[in-house]
């Protein structure tokens, strides 16, 4: 590598999340402390500090919702909520010594490659840093999807995004509208239902929601689960559990008996057969995230609720148009419209080997070798990259694979004094012929719903194929001889 006169970090994380937090820790524990992360807003947490709409809680199970190496045996409650998450996110930077490593306020701008140097030279608002690695670790759902409805943006009254709360504003006695009806609507709109005067759900389309068995859990339980190996045992016993829904994924046939079991819920927790109808998917349970929620349909029986079950056309004023052609006139729009998944916006800004961005590259159709590394994209990593999407375990353990994976290709490029990585084309393009055939079969691509695993060019780009068991075996070692090296 030719000298550079400016400053050079080993590595540069991007996001101060579950995955930025988790990748500082394993970095230092490689023995790598020349590293940074960049973090656009002023406080770590990633999702759980954007998401603050009431009722936002985990739909995992807490015990297995965090890292492997820093487990928490007392949670308050079976599924977590947000702010006991965040603050075992905080708790966790600060314990393992992260915090010092974070630079706040600094957004990416522009992240390029520079092949004679082998160095990435990132641009933020505030400075440009240059390092050899960089580990990207914006998520997937980030990005509000702010839908492009005409009279949207001249809409008279108050509008925000779920994930972007706006505590301000006082919901009592108002005609509220919400667009959307995926995992964030189901937890925030038992929230706000008593206090609304009048709620409309526009639901496009039904989901498929099954109770959630959340508890508090009592002072004795997390007291044994401080004795030692009784909490692994359990996350273990959870782990396998989930990943029985995940076989129904891949073989839907295995589902048929979850999906009775959800319309007879259905029946249970909803009296009025119309209302039951709207709600019911025409669509086999698993095509999209299957949902857990013991208190939304028994808050669409309420008189003051009416489920709407058609998308938006426009908005004239204060009224919102279905295009079933409804109107209804609304004091606030909440929009639980979801986001960026397929295309999220880091991909318009990391520039490879070429000068083509990551979206130049893929065209509406994320792509890369084990979910993690990219050709062309040389010494960059991406943590919950394509097709990667397990659905029915913890988030966790996605992450933790891929970051085993990034150290394990670090420590070989020391052990090797190797400046670059970049993996073979013809390597990255044989993985994905497998997850895409593998793919074929799984709820997700036959199930008859459109979801966000399903890209503009109709590719499913999301989903991983197999088991997570075989995730984590595929992501424990970093191979080399599936890269070009130099
Ligand atoms: O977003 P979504 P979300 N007009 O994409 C509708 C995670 N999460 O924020 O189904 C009208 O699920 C869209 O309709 P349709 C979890 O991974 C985790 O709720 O596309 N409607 C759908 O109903 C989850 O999967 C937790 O027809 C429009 C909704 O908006 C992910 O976040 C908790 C529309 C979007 O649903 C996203 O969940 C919460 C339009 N133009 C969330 N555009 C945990 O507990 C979109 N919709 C860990």
């Amino acid at each position: 590598m030719p000298k550079s006169t400016h400053k050079i970090l080993d590595t540069l994380i991007i996001g101060a999340g579950i995955s930025g937090i988790g990748a500082a820790i394993k970095l230092i524990e490689t023995g790598i402390n020349d590293f940074l992360i960049l973090e656009k807003f002023e406080d770590l947490g990633g999702t759980w500090r954007d998401n603050t709409y009431p009722g936002c809680a985990c739909d995992v199970p807490s015990a297995i919702y965090s890292y492997s190496f820093a487990q928490k045996p007392d949670w308050s409650r079976a599924f977590a909520g947000q702010a006991e998450i965040l603050d075992y996110v905080r708790h966790t930077a600060s314990e393992y010594g992260i915090n010092p490593f974070i630079r706040y306020g600094r957004n990416v701008e522009n992240a390029q490659w520079d092949e004679k140097e082998h160095l990435w030279k990132v641009t933020t608002n505030a400075e440009t840093y240059y390092a050899n690695k960089v580990i990207s670790c914006v998520g997937y759902l980030h990005e509000p999807i702010i839908p492009n409805l005409p009279g949207l943006n001249v809409f008279n009254g108050e509008i925000f995004h779920s994930s972007r709360w706006d505590h301000s504003i006082d919901l009592s006695n108002k005609r509220v509208a919400v667009i959307g009806t995926g995992a964030s609507a189901i937890q925030f709109v038992p929230e706000i239902q008593p206090q609304v005067k009048e709620l409309i759900l526009f639901q496009r389309t039904p989901q498929w929601i099954l109770p959630k068995p959340d508890h508090a859990i009592p002072d004795i339980e997390s007291s044994f689960f401080k004795l030692p190996f009784t909490l692994q045992g359990w996350r273990d016993t959870l782990f396998n559990g989930l990943e029985g829904f995940g076989l129904g994924f891949r073989r839907p046939i295995l589902l048929k008996g979850l999906q009775k079991a959800a319309e007879a819920y259905i029946r249970y927790a909803i009296p009025d057969e119309n209302l039951r109808k709207k709600v019911t998917p025409d669509y086999t349970l698993g095509c999209k995230r299957v949902l857990l929620s013991s208190n939304y349909y028994s808050a669409l029986n309420h008189s003051n609720v009416d489920v709407q079950p058609t998308a938006v056309k426009e908005i004239k004023g204060n009224t919102i148009v279905g295009t079933n052609g409804v109107e209804r006139e609304v004091d606030i729009i909440i929009l639980g419209t979801g986001f960026y998944v397929t295309d999220n916006p880091i991909s318009k800004i990391v520039k490879g080997a070429t000068g083509s961005t990551l979206a130049d590259v893929w065209q509406g159709s994320p792509i890369a070798y084990r979910g993690t590394t990219i050709s062309g994209f040389p010494n960059f990593f991406i943590v919950l990259g394509p097709n990667l999407g397990i659905g029915n375990n913890s988030a966790f353990i996605v992450i933790e694979s891929q970051i085993n994976y990034i150290m394990s290709a670090i420590k070989t490029m020391r052990k090797k004094g190797l400046t670059k990585v970049d993996v073979k084309a013809d390597k990255q393009a044989a993985y994905n012929r497998v997850v895409q055939e593998e793919l074929q079969g799984t709820v997700w691509n036959t199930g008859g719903c459109s979801s966000y695993y399903i890209d503009v060019n109709g590719r499913n780009s999301v989903a991983f194929p197999w088991s997570t068991y075989k995730m984590v075996e595929l992501l424990k070692r970093f191979d080399i001889g599936s890269y070009s090296i130099a």
